[in-house]
């Protein structure tokens, strides 16, 4: 028994000590230690940050699912800074968690710390966010959006609104998170599509890294440097909201003078959507984590599970966010 308690003690220390990316616990206070019996599960998930309003909906849907598989949940926030991923996951090996997951807050330069967790024979799961690692006995599987194919509905809609305009259509686009997945997945799935049509300009395009207050200061730029912008693509919604504020600053009307597609439909794009001032939404569901936990617990019993689960999402027009704003969860 008192080698129990001191074991349970040396976990609680480490949990403190490894402080590492600002780590916040599932429920605040002590650190979530992996009490329990035997049979529960420890997870670690080393989230991105909280850049945006999907990654709010997204850490909400991780830690109340946990709670209801009964999964012990070990939680740290990265302020969306890969050493502090990598340090988080670290100290999850330290404290031999039974499975690790994480939405890698860039493609590359992972493979060394990935390599140390198959070697402690701790399974890894990808969720959100893919890594560019050609091994792919590095992680288990893939759960998450496709964002190619989420930048080429955001292309489509503008080829169709466009069809019949003979003149240039200058885009402007506010990129997400430099060499993230889906800045670069979203960027150029919609460049594939615009691309059948030489009408379609993309002036101007640079990142704002997925935040509201970049996504403001960024387009307030491309405002002053291009006097005719038509359509501003923003890979999520908070940049798009922030480039909202822009567009009022500059005394246009934004959904009007400017059209505006965004990527996510979380509740404050949804409204904007509803209220005329985006075009066009392009959902991607943070919702993860009911099928992260499942997926876990088959990965943790030994069973085989797909290497890519790709998140079934749609898309928004004015109209269908007035419908379907009542009943969105995030
Ligand atoms: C996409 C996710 C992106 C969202 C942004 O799955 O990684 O990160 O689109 C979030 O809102 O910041
Ligand atoms: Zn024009």
């Amino acid at each position: 028994m008192f080698k129990k308690i001191m074991a349970l003690v040396a976990v609680g220390v480490l949990a403190t000590a490894c402080g590492s990316g600002g780590d916040t616990t599932a429920e605040g206070g002590a650190p979530a230690t992996s009490g329990g019996g035997d049979s529960t599960i420890t997870m670690g998930f080393a989230q991105v940050g909280a850049e945006s309003g999907w990654r709010t909906a997204n850490t909400k849907s991780v830690q109340e699912s946990a709670k209801a598989a009964g999964i012990d949940l070990k939680f740290s926030d990265a302020q969306q800074k890969q050493e502090n991923q990598i340090k988080a996951i670290r100290s999850y090996i330290q404290q031999k968690v039974d499975v690790i997951a994480f939405s890698p807050v860039v493609e590359s330069g992972w493979d060394t710390v990935l390599q140390e967790a198959k070697a402690a024979n701790i399974p890894v799961i990808l969720t959100d966010r893919a890594v560019d690692s050609p091994d792919k006995t590095l992680y288990k599987t893939f759960l998450g959006s496709d964002f190619v194919e989420e930048g080429k509905k955001a292309g489509q809609w503008l080829v169709e609104q466009y069809a019949s305009e003979t003149g240039d259509v200058n885009i402007v686009e506010l990129q997400g998170t430099t060499g993230s997945a889906p800045a670069n997945d979203r960027k150029s799935g919609f460049a594939e599509v615009i691309g059948a049509d030489p009408k379609f300009k993309v002036i101007a395009s640079q990142s704002g890294d997925f935040t509201r207050a970049k996504g403001k200061e960024v387009m307030d730029a491309f405002l002053k440097a291009n006097p005719d912008i038509d359509v501003l693509y923003a890979h999520n919604d908070d940049m798009g909201l922030g480039a909202i504020e822009a567009i009022e600053g500059a005394g246009k009307v934004p959904g009007k003078d400017i059209k505006i597609i965004t990527v996510d439909a979380v509740k404050d794009g949804m409204q904007a959507l509803a209220d005329g001032k985006i075009n066009y939404i392009v959902e991607c569901s943070p919702l993860l984590g009911p099928q992260l936990m499942d997926l876990a617990k088959k990965v943790l019993a030994g069973e085989t599970v797909p290497e890519r689960v790709v998140t079934e999402e749609t898309t928004f027009t004015q109209e269908q966010a007035k419908q379907a704003l009542p009943s969105r969860q995030y």
